[in-house]
């Protein structure tokens, strides 16, 4: 699966596209050891949902890697009323990337998905070969489409035109640089603002949904070191999940918060939000045989996000 020459990155130009995101950020971070020239966009500099500005802007550049981390992302509510954004930039964003990455030569390039690519009733833990085998969760079918075409879009460039683009799937994300607005976020920033706003308060926590959604977590950092990891020892068609291996109920997941913040409140929850996909586990057996396995357990991770969160990283607050 993974038997060629390593990708060395040292001493090469590397584009990572979405580096003010939360992943793009910690693939930033990850890469100041790998003695590689990193280039970055601005949002001002470059429209990534132009096709012709990109396809400009990578031939002035002349990079020989791409991190494809740009996206439009968001939690559960986002990708339910806002499904335009969500298929159309994410698509547009994916071919003006993938067309200029072809035509400027670029060497190799690490597409980054999302676990939301699997039908809502998987069997867990969802293997990569559950793609486009069952209905998908319908409040992110949007998003989902569009991260299914990045990963036809890796595998056509790669069977047309020989070209070395791998995909990665990467579980929930969180850590620091994340988005903290209640009505745009995920889950797990969102607590972390309730837990922090209920313990200054003295209130109830409100868990949106049932409660009962289980989910798998990853903290960025360690999302961002598998990237690289596979940038420099995978090349294959076939995408791979990048994940922690375990979950946890949402409710569970609340009381662990309100744990580590150390607030010992109550617990309310708001059945008039959508619980989304019941579960999504993804097995990581092909990432754990290739030699990687995650290095932040969720505890350990909550804590670091808060600290992030109190020196006023959360965007939008
Ligand atoms: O993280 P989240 O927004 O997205 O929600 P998904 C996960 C679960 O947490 C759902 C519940 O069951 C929510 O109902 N939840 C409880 C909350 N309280 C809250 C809260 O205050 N805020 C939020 N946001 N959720 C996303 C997809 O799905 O996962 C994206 O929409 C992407 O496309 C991302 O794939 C990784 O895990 O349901």
């Amino acid at each position: 699966m993974s038997a060629h020459p390593p990708y060395d990155l040292a001493g090469k130009r590397v584009w990572v596209a979405g580096h003010r995101g939360m992943v793009g950020g910690a693939i930033v971070r990850r890469l100041a050891s790998e003695g590689c020239e990193v280039l970055t966009a601005s949002r001002e500099e470059l429209d990534l949902t132009d096709q012709r500005a990109v396809l400009g802007w990578m031939h002035n550049q002349r990079p020989q890697a791409v991190f494809l981390a740009a996206a439009r992302v968001g939690g559960i509510l986002a990708n339910d009323t806002r499904p335009v954004e969500f298929l159309r930039d994410n698509l547009l964003i994916e071919t003006s990337i993938f067309t200029g990455a072809e035509s400027a030569g670029v060497e190799k390039l690490l597409f980054l998905g999302s676990s939301c690519i699997y039908p809502k009733h998987a069997e867990q833990p969802i293997r990569e070969e559950a793609l486009l085998t069952g209905p998908l969760e319908p409040t992110n079918e949007w998003y989902a489409i569009a991260k299914i075409a990045g990963i036809k879009l890796a595998q056509a460039y790669r069977r047309q035109y020989g070209c070395d683009y791998i995909s990665a799937m990467p579980t929930n994300l969180y850590g620091p640089g994340d988005n903290f607005d209640l009505k745009g976020s995920h889950v797990l920033p969102a607590l972390i603002r309730k837990v922090h706003e209920a313990k200054l308060s003295g209130g109830p926590v409100e868990v949106w949904g049932t409660g009962s959604p289980r989910r798998e977590f990853l903290y960025v950092d360690d999302c961002a070191d598998a990237c690289v990891f596979l940038m420099k020892s995978y090349s294959g068609e076939g995408h791979i999940n990048v994940g922690s291996g375990d979950d946890i109920a949402i409710i569970e997941l609340a009381r662990l918060v309100m744990d580590v913040l150390g607030y010992p409140g109550e617990i309310v929850t708001d059945p008039t939000k959508p619980d989304g996909t019941p579960r999504k586990l993804m097995d990581n057996t092909r990432l754990r045989t290739m030699g990687w396995a995650p290095k932040v357990a969720l505890r350990e991770g909550i804590a670091r996000a808060y600290e992030a969160f109190l020196a006023g990283e959360g965007r939008n607050l």
